[in-house]
């Protein structure tokens, strides 16, 4: 499924990020950025040690920012690593670090000039956070990005790894683009 904002297509897709052929793929790491499980120690897996090794040097990143490297061996340039917040209750903070994960890589992949990026469902995993609000959060703040800022980004993809959080990202997006 697909939709429009501005100059650029966002995109929902079922799949595996690791494989994703954009420009760069986004990253949910922790602050360590040193690596860990779920997404992020699969793009490590198959990205190779050229990607740790460039992590080391950027000395962690705050939950809510992001940080650029290389693509190592995938097929994607770049990674942009961001941490997304580790869910409490939803009152403490939890959608803005999330809006700004997003919000920020988009930022990292315009001044770089990339003009497509995927991105995976950020902290939807270990850190716990609910798909539903996820989805609603994550695709409201790319529509916003693409209407707000005069962005070179021509395409955005949600590759979402299983079939619940994928529907869950298009029935946010039936409602966020009909409002
Ligand atoms: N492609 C796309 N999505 C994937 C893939 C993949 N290859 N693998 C998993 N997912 P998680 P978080 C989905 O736990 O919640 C790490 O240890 C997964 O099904 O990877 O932000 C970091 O180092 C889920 O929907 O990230 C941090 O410590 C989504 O990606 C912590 O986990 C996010 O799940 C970050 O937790």
């Amino acid at each position: 499924m697909k939709r429009t904002a501005n100059q650029a297509t966002v995109e929902l897709l079922q799949g595996d990020i690791t494989q994703q052929e954009t420009d760069a793929i986004v990253n949910a790491a922790n602050n360590s950025l040193l690596g860990g499980g779920g997404v992020d120690g699969a793009i490590h897996r198959a990205g190779g040690p050229a990607i740790l090794e460039e992590c080391r040097r950027l000395h962690g990143c705050a939950t809510g920012d992001a940080k650029i490297t290389t693509g190592g061996n995938l097929k994607a340039r770049y990674v942009i690593h961001t941490v997304g917040p580790v869910y409490r209750d939803g009152r403490s903070g939890e959608p803005d670090a999330l809006a700004s994960c997003h919000w920020r890589s988009l930022e990292i992949a315009d001044e770089r000039g990339l003009e497509t990026i995927a991105f995976p469902s950020i902290s939807t995993g270990v850190y716990g956070y609910p798909f539903h609000e996820a989805a609603g959060v994550a695709l409201m703040t790319v529509k916003r990005y693409m209407e707000d800022c005069n962005s070179g980004i021509r395409l955005v993809r949600f590759v979402l790894f299983n079939q619940p959080v994928y529907d869950a990202f298009e029935n946010a997006m039936i409602q966020i683009w009909e409002s």
